[in-house]
């Protein structure tokens, strides 16, 4: 099987450390495509041209990064979501969470990114007001994560891209504004992100 994905220098993809932790990744054949640039290689295989996609080997293309982690569990799991109800669907919670904060990051920096005139202030407000929710609430419920499951995953790679992004931004001042350190003033989630980062599948591969 083949995932299409935007290899980044020093950032680990959600989608990589599924794969680790399922003990796939040497079984994948990982292929880089840029989104933004619409590759025929990608929209022929997803029409979002969207990234992650996986090619499964019998030639289905799945996304978005929900799917494709369900579709791995499914060939290595039960391993990553927990069977049990009452553990299960806070888990799916966690992930759902972790799933917006990124596309809701993503849209933030797409806006970010564009001239500043063409910017809406507004919509920025919107997209920034909703990070923020979302991490009030992990760090509110981040004490009472003491096992490992997809929603984690989901976060902590959130958290990965805010820290690369930041330190590019820093870097190279490319955007003319800076990532703000969203794990600022949240203990919570500091401690649990340093927990983390302490698992081999959370170290960069690219
Ligand atoms: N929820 C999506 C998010 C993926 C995503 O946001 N991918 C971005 C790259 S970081 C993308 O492909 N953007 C292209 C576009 O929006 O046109 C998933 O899990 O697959």
């Amino acid at each position: 099987m083949k995932i299409l994905y935007t290899p980044m220098p020093g950032l680990v993809h959600r989608v990589q450390i599924v794969a680790r932790e399922l003990g796939l990744y040497d079984k994948i054949t990982w292929e880089r495509a840029q989104p933004y640039e619409r590759p025929a290689h990608l929209t022929d295989q997803n029409p979002l041209s969207k990234v992650p996609t996986l090619i499964t080997d019998d030639g289905l293309a799945l996304f978005p990064g929900m799917v494709i982690y369900e579709y791995l569990e499914s060939l290595a799991g039960p391993t990553l979501y927990p069977s049990d109800p009452a553990a299960r669907w806070p888990a799916m919670q966690v992930l759902s969470l972790g799933e917006g904060l990124w596309d809701m990051t993503v849209q933030w920096n797409n806006e970010r990114k564009r001239p500043p005139a063409e910017q809406s202030p507004e919509q920025r407000a919107r997209y920034l007001a909703a990070i923020h929710r979302v991490i009030e609430r992990l760090e509110a419920l981040a004490p009472s994560w003491d096992d490992f499951h997809i929603g984690h995953i989901a976060v902590a790679g959130c958290f990965n891209f805010f820290d690369y992004r930041r330190g590019r931004d820093l870097a190279t001042n490319e955007f003319g504004s800076v990532m703000p350190d969203f794990s600022d003033g949240r203990p919570n989630l500091i401690r649990w992100l340093a927990d983390m980062r302490q698992r081999p599948s959370f170290a960069p591969t690219d």
